[in-house]
């Protein structure tokens, strides 16, 4: 199963719930990243519960372990039912998220990679590898690897095995959803979907890629 996952990246409350609310027969989980949260508030989860989709919290949390808990358990608390956070803090700062999560019943995700040009900068010479460890050692429930990136994405199944990969970088960052659908399980897609004229439409040019 490869989920469409819209990455919900708009400013305005109205904007948001009609995008979610037009997009929602055709995704199967909705991210939501610090420009939404910062101008609609964490009850943005409460909003877009009704639309019976899982909720992802985009807030790549990265701070010592007692913020990082002290952030997740806002996020578990407003509604989300997944977060993902940075592994370069280290294993004890993403523990205190995967704990977070699992005591609400949700997920944590890990980036392992990130998309754009100069997140190789940092995330290479076995650091994305270095970062699959700590998912394996924390119990984290996947990571974030780059659609930009397919051979990467290969690379990294390799060592994290079943658990999930979602991936961003599909459409405005350039990634071929026929290419990254089905190394994935989930496709993280902003852009291309919220930012087209008929969103709805956007999001069922995905539907051939969700298996
Ligand atoms: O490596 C990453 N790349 C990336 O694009 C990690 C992310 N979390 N993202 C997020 O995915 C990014 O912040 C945005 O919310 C979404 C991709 O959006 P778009 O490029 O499809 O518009």
């Amino acid at each position: 199963m490869t989920e469409l996952i819209l990455s919900l990246d708009v400013t305005g409350l109205k904007e948001a719930l009609r995008i979610a609310g037009a997009c929602a027969p055709e995704i199967d989980a909705i991210k939501v990243g610090y420009p939404l949260a910062l101008a609609a508030g964490l009850g943005i989860a409460g909003e877009l519960a009704g639309f019976g989709l899982p909720l992802i919290a985009d807030f790549k949390v990265a701070d010592i372990p007692n913020t990082n808990t002290l952030i997740c358990e806002q996020v578990f608390a407003a509604g989300f039912s997944a977060v993902i956070a940075q592994g370069f803090p280290g294993p004890d700062s993403v523990a205190a998220c995967v704990e977070a999560a699992h005591a609400h019943g949700g997920e944590c995700y890990v980036v392992a990679e990130m998309s754009h040009p100069g997140a190789l900068t940092f995330f290479s010479a076995g650091v994305p590898e270095r970062l699959c460890e700590i998912v394996a050692e924390t119990g984290a429930d996947g990571i974030i690897a780059p659609a930009t990136r397919p051979e990467r994405v290969r690379a990294l199944r390799a060592l994290i095995g079943k658990k999930k990969i979602l991936s961003p970088g599909i459409g405005a960052q350039g990634g071929d959803p026929a290419e990254i659908a089905p190394l994935v399980d989930g496709m993280i897609v902003g852009r291309s979907i919220y930012g087209a004229a008929d969103p709805a439409a956007a999001a069922r040019t995905y539907a051939p890629y969700r298996r």
